[in-house]
């Protein structure tokens, strides 16, 4: 399509009128965005964005990331008008509405097309930087006949404020990601008012000192915007095309102001608009031949499409590729079951993150989608084996990242990664920095990504390193996040049957809490013969011990408490008291067994004691409340880990007495 400015300026106003249109029927969104960035965004995917709207799953489409995920209108109207098969103009109508896919913010669950979940603001682009390293991964592998896309950003003052801004850009900075382009809507305005109530930042500056392109236009200037985007694309480095913008541009009396942000423009602003704009329809209305402009910009991208699944269909890497797009979960029980059984046969005792890597192994070697990493704690976190060599700027090819100490830009770049298909990412830190992280583990439960967190040192356990280290309220707190599964394995079988599992719920991200300590195996005795069936931990609790005739308590414990809990129910087994002893990895995947088995493991009639060495918030569900919560409800202390554990009360001599004074009352 040509720069002809006639042709282009009535398609950029069909996104402001749908935009102001849209916000003002739902009563509430944020029309300021989409009106000042619809030139360079119409720039963008008339010339330069690779994209095929009846295949918005194509493996090698540009990917396109509304970081600003409050201008949702701008995503909702690109995707109507280039021709996706949703949002259709109704959907568009119910704008916010129950139901309606155009949710306040875009949600990648709801459209084909959106990418990624982004309205939190900093995480869109951080996404990017993961697709970008994900795109260039799967490029040294298979070549530019199969893999060649670009990652385009609209990011927002507001992204570019945020801390994991650093993080983000310094990351792909170093690995070079020049295939990544952030379209930076220069507008001067945030809620509060103009940014420089708030920031003096040389923005440019911070770009170009981690390694970036900078180039800026007028982005109401469609030669401009496209004689910068053309330039980004040029050069090898990740790009910041500054566009300056006006916000709300087209709202005459509105436009520049932050009262444009975030709320509709009132019936008179949309008229005097209208007429600003010269923009004589109704509202949701977009004229035939704009629509038709729209649709043939997608003709380019339709024909790339085409061709790129005739190299496919050619190439001698087509089925080696087809499987690395397509879910690991099948490839699992083979790569893990010779491993587990050899367990079985020769027991060992190693802490849990040891546990972790050597489960590691196997499954690294046979599942070459899966690309860990660590924030600056590889030897700590266990996560790096012999199969992932790291990924550099020098060689994508690696599957081993050195994030740095950057724990949220790590956990984003792994959504990223996750959402672009082709890899299934796992990164470590220390558990009690699962919080720097934690607004993206929750974008990783909402977008239903399979990504893995290695959290390893997950309680007193720890040691010497003290109360900043020792995580207490992390794992409960973990296991509010809905559609996440927080594993807190026992042994080194159950490590490996929770990495297994891990790796089997493409749509749930995992986190497994692993210790420092060393742990005795307890399981062994019937896994002789294991199999992924056989996979005691799928059920999230199990009995792992039975108790003796005239069972009267029932020992629920997680990770490194399920020994002593082992030990609690020899010493009252001793004294005729009938103990089991519950392995509870996963309380998520429990919740969701039957009544009965949770009836016949909890049973009414038993005093059941949790035990963990964390906060006890939460577990008067599995015990009642006239059951006992062993647990840590204070900050821990700075000593050996054995002497904590004695000091807060983990030991059996603590324990037995309490249960016995229960049992009595
Ligand atoms: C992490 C986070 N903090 C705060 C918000 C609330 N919020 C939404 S938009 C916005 C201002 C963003 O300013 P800018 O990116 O410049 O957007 P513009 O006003 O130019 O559209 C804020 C604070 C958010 N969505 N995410
Ligand atoms: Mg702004």
């Amino acid at each position: 399509m040509s720069l002809d400015a006639a042709r282009l300026q009535p398609m950029a106003n069909a996104i402001r009128a749908l935009s102001m249109d849209a916000v003002e029927a739902a009563n509430s969104g944020h029309p300021g965005m989409p009106m000042g960035m619809a030139d360079a965004a119409t720039v963008l995917f008339t010339k330069h964005l690779k994209f095929d709207p009846a295949a918005p799953e194509w493996a090698d489409r540009d990917r396109f990331v509304l970081s600003a995920g409050h201008g949702s209108m701008l995503i909702y109207s690109l995707l109507y008008l280039t021709g996706y098969a949703a949002p259709t103009i109704d959907d568009i109508r119910n704008f916010r509405k129950l139901g309606s896919p155009c949710a306040g913010h875009p949600e990648n669950f709801l459209l084909p097309g959106v990418e990624c979940t982004t309205g939190p603001l900093g995480q869109g682009l951080a996404m990017a930087v993961g697709m970008a390293m994900a795109e260039r991964h799967l490029n040294a592998v298979y070549g530019d006949d199969l893999v060649d896309h670009r990652t385009w950003v609209v990011a927002g003052d507001g992204c570019l404020m945020e801390g994991i801004n650093h993080e983000a850009i310094g990351l792909a900075g170093h690995l070079k990601l020049g295939r990544l382009n952030v379209l930076w809507d220069d507008n001067r305005i945030t809620i509060d008012g103009a940014t420089d109530l708030s920031t003096s930042e040389d923005i440019k500056a911070r770009y170009i000192a981690t390694g970036w392109h900078v180039t800026e236009c007028d982005g109401h200037d469609f030669a401009d915007i496209d004689r910068a985007l053309a330039e980004a694309k040029a050069d090898p480095r990740p790009s910041l095309i500054a566009c300056r913008t006006l916000i709300g541009k087209g709202a005459p009396n509105k436009q520049g102001t932050s009262g444009v942000h975030g709320a509709a423009l009132g019936a008179a602003e949309v008229v005097a608009a209208r007429e600003t704009l010269g923009w004589a329809h109704e509202p949701f209305v977009v004229p035939s031949e704009i629509l038709a402009d729209w649709h043939s910009a997608a003709e380019p991208g339709r024909a790339a499409h085409g061709a790129w699944a005739g190299r496919l269909e050619a190439s001698a890497h087509k089925d080696d590729f087809l499987a690395q797009m397509a879910p690991i979960a099948p490839r699992v029980p083979t790569a893990i079951e010779g491993y587990i059984r050899g367990l079985a046969a020769a027991p060992q005792k190693v802490a849990t993150r040891k546990a972790s890597e050597m489960a590691l192994g196997p499954l690294t070697a046979a599942i070459p989608q899966l690309v860990g990493g660590s924030a600056d704690l590889t030897g700590s976190n266990n996560t790096k084996t012999p199969s992932t060599l790291p990924m550099t700027a020098e060689d994508y090819a690696g599957r081993y990242v050195y994030y740095g100490i950057r724990e949220f830009g790590m956990a984003a770049a792994m959504n990223g990664m996750a959402l672009h298909g082709g890899i299934v990412p796992y990164g470590g830190t220390f558990l009690i920095f699962s919080d720097y992280c934690r607004n993206a583990i929750r974008l990783s439960a909402l977008q239903q990504t399979g990504v893995v967190y290695v959290m390893t040192h997950d309680s007193i356990g720890l040691g010497e390193d003290g109360p900043t280290h020792q995580p207490v309220e992390q794992v409960m707190s973990l296991r509010l996040i809905p559609n996440l599964n927080v594993y807190r394995p026992c042994d080194t079988i159950e490590t490996a049957e929770c990495w297994a599992l891990a790796l089997s719920t493409p749509e749930t991200p995992s986190v497994l809490a692993l210790t420092r300590q060393n742990l005795p195996q307890l399981r062994g005795e019937g896994d002789a013969d294991w199999t992924m069936a056989s996979n005691a931990c799928a059920k999230g609790g199990y009995r792992l011990r039975a108790g003796g005739a005239g069972r009267k308590v029932v020992l629920v414990a997680t990770g490194s408490e399920v020994a002593l809990a082992v030990e609690c129910a020899e010493v009252l087994e001793a004294q005729g008291i009938g103990a089991d002893v519950v392995s509870m990895p996963c309380t998520e995947l429990f919740d969701a067994q039957p009544e009965a088995y949770k009836a016949d493991l909890l049973p009414h009639d038993a005093l059941i004691v949790s035990i963990e060495a964390g906060s006890t918030l939460g577990w008067e569900r599995y015990t009642g409340r006239s059951g006992l919560n062993i647990g840590l409800d204070s900050f821990g202390a700075s000593a050996p880990a054995e002497d904590l554990f004695a000091h807060f009360g983990f030991t059996a001599e603590k324990i037995v007495p309490q249960i016995l004074s229960k049992l009595k009352n």
